[in-house]
This record gives structure tokens, sequence and C-alpha cells, in this order.
């Protein structure tokens, strides 16, 4: 991704928020343990509009002169040392933007500007983030509170950069295109020598060495290897078990590639497998398929859900798991998870919970049968970008064979 990228994207917010200020910033640096930091992984949002990778920058524009500062953060000696810093000079080559300022000119800046504009906008956490379990970075809440301070009014474009976010161009197609393509290849390598592993582990660190190896980012999301009964635990990620001969294998894999996540989900027997075992595969494998094929822009999502759930149905009565259509709690319980979410910069990128689909945006399909009490965990899941005709499946090429 280049600078036109960038600048383009905040072009398109400008378009979309018609008047006043954007203030918005990077996520801070957490604390790992100690006095060691996280791996630092940039908002999604402020990396769309600037490129910087970089903790505690912050972006500015004002979109009535349809200018742009970026605010390089306050790093003191021994941060520089320890942690480098990223120059001015080179801040402005990714993100296009020439206004380089400092944190106390930002102040003055944002003082000055208030007298033109009681409203300033900016993001925060989406509410869902908020709900779940757990603390989210502080720098979005920080910032809003800092604007509170100094506006009138503080309103957010969380909306407004989900739905530009929502709807892929060209660009980052051909980037999730090429993670998809990486994720792709270690699967097939990792399944030609299958009988090889002896743990969970083993195959997790061949993917990473195949994805790293090739100069992607890493993981999308931290890698599920689940042997037998784990493939039933969604988030199994603990990677740790013996591999169990004549079970299945369940690996749910995705390289992230020039800031862009694949999703890919693949279920593989290790050594025979019974036939009830194939039976369960080749029903996932189905309804994978006509699933994938209900896929158009235009179509209703709520008709979508509609459809997906009497075939997930069909599939389990097929194989045995559910008596009646309209029993849904018995239906929840094999097949727990949503068939689809948005697929981007984030593993589960946000579409601002479209009533349609739209050509451009790129959903993953991904439809699993989990019998606890048989040890049997299946899921097939592939990334599909939505055409003007209908759909094109990214990770057609690997197959969805045991
Ligand atoms: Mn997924």
């Amino acid at each position: 991704m280049n600078a036109d990228f960038f600048t383009y994207n905040r072009n398109q917010l400008v378009g979309l928020i018609k008047g006043g200020l954007i203030v918005m910033t990077g996520y801070t640096s957490m604390q790992k343990t100690a006095d060691t930091a996280m791996y630092f992984e940039q908002e999604s949002n402020f990396w769309y509009l600037t490129g910087i990778e970089q903790p505690d920058w912050q972006l500015i524009i004002d979109t009535a002169r349809g200018k742009s500062w970026l605010v390089k953060p306050d790093v003191d000696m021994m941060h520089e040392i320890f942690d480098g810093t990223l120059s001015a000079a080179e801040a402005s080559r990714i993100s296009g933007i020439k206004n380089i300022i400092t944190s106390k000119e930002r102040d003055v800046l944002l003082r000055d500007q208030a007298r033109k504009h009681s409203l300033v906008y900016t993001v925060d956490q989406p509410e869902y983030i908020k709900r779940a379990n757990f603390i989210p970075n502080p720098s979005l809440s920080v910032n809003k509170k800092y604007l509170g301070t100094i506006f009138n009014a503080v309103q957010l474009c969380n909306k407004e950069l989900t739905e530009l976010r929502a709807i892929k161009q060209p660009i980052e197609i051909r980037a999730i295109s090429k993670a998809v393509k990486l994720t792709g290849q270690a699967f097939e390598s990792v399944k030609s020598k299958l009988n090889e592993y002896n743990y969970e582990y083993q195959i997790e660190a061949d993917f990473s060495h195949i994805f790293r190896y090739s100069g992607a980012e890493g993981h999308a999301y931290d890698p599920i290897v689940a042997s037998g009964r784990n493939g039933c635990t969604l988030h199994y990620v603990q990677n740790n078990s013996k591999l169990a001969k004549n079970k299945f294998v369940l690996l749910d894999v995705g390289a992230k590639v020039g800031g862009y996540s694949a999703d890919i989900t693949r279920t593989y027997a290790i050594g025979s497998v019974p036939k009830r075992y194939l039976d369960i595969h080749s029903a996932v494998e189905q309804a994978h398929h006509d699933i994938i094929n209900l896929i158009r822009p235009g179509l209703l999502v709520e008709e979508y859900s509609r459809m997906v759930d009497s075939r997930m149905k069909h599939a389990l009565r097929e194989v045995g798991l559910l008596a009646d259509l309209s029993d849904d709690e018995t239906y929840r319980k094999y097949f727990p998870h949503a068939i689809s979410h948005g697929l981007g910069i984030d593993v589960h990128d946000s579409l601002g919970s479209p009533r349609v689909f739209k050509a451009g945006m790129v959903i993953t399909v991904e439809p699993g049968i989990y019998i606890s009490g048989e040890g049997i965990g299946v899921r097939i899941e592939d990334d599909i970008l939505i055409t003007e005709k209908g759909n094109k499946n990214l990770s057609k090429l690997l197959s969805t064979a045991v």
C-alpha cells in the first residue's frame, strides 16, 4: 500500500463527512509483562487513513480546507534508543501528509480550529467491543475525552469509515488475494506431509515458517490446529496436543500480507477415519458449496441467513443429528457460530450490518458441524469476493477434500 491509497481514503472520508474537523489517533503501546511491550498492531481505521504503523501518532483533517496534519508523538531519548522512532520525513512519505507537527503544536492548532468548528469527528471502539469481556486499547477513549475539553461536541465517524472499508478497492482485493494464495500454498505443503507430524504445534510451526519466510507479516490471527475433540472448541489456540491417529485435524489459519488478512479452514484426516467421519465431512463440504452459490450482490442479508439456516439444518438431518427442522436449540448446539463475516485489514472486518450484499465486499463462508460427544469437529472456510455478477471464491484452488 502506498501514499496514494491512504490519500484516496482520506479524501473519500472527507467526502462522506460534510464539513468539520476530524481528529483520530493510533493505538498506544500496551504492556505484555514486566517492562516488555506487546507486539504492536495499529488501529485499523487509523492505518487505513495513514499507513502509520507506530504507536501514538495522530491525524487531523480540516475537511473544509482539505488539509491534513500528522502529530508525531513525544518520544524521550531512552524510548528512542530502545524502540527507534519514525522520522517526520518517513511518516510523510508513507502517508502522503506533508505537515508533521508536535503535540504542543497540535494543542495550539486545535484550540484555533475550535473557534471555527464547534463539532469534531473521531472514532471510538464500537459498542460490541465495549460489551466484550476484555480491556480495549485505551487511546481512542483518551483522545475522545481530550477532544471534549476543547470542542463543544464530539461526534463519531465510525459508521462512515466502516462503510468505506466494507467495499474493497482493487488494490485491497489484490492484497487479500496474495494473503489467500500464500495461505493456500501453506495448507498444501502441510497436507502433503500430514503423516510426518506428531504434535499440533509442529503444524503451526510450518505455517509460521512459510508465512514469515515468504515475507508476510505473519499470522492474521492466532492459528487453530485442533486434533480430534479439540476441533469442537471453536477458538482452540493452545495447539499443544499430540495428533490423534485416525481422527480429524481442523486447521483454521490465515496469513497477513500487505496489511490484509486471509482466513481459511480445512479439516483433514490423519490416518484413515471411520465412515461416520467422512459422512460428517461430506455434509459440511456440500453445504459449503451450496452456500457459496447463494452469494451475489443485491441478496438481502436476512434472506441469506434464512437460506443458510435451512441448508445447515438439512445437513444436520442427513447425518442424523437433527430430527425436527424447527428445533433451533439442537441446530445451534451443532452449528453454534456465524456462517460469514467480513474480511480485510481485520480478520473480522466490520461490514456495518448491511441490509444487502454489495459488489466489492469480501466475506468468509464457514459452515461446520461439531459433535463433542463423538470427538468430531469439521469446518470448511473459504474467502469470497462479491462481484458485479455473483461471486469469486478467492481460495477456490485449495481443495476442500479430507
Ligand atoms: Mn473465519
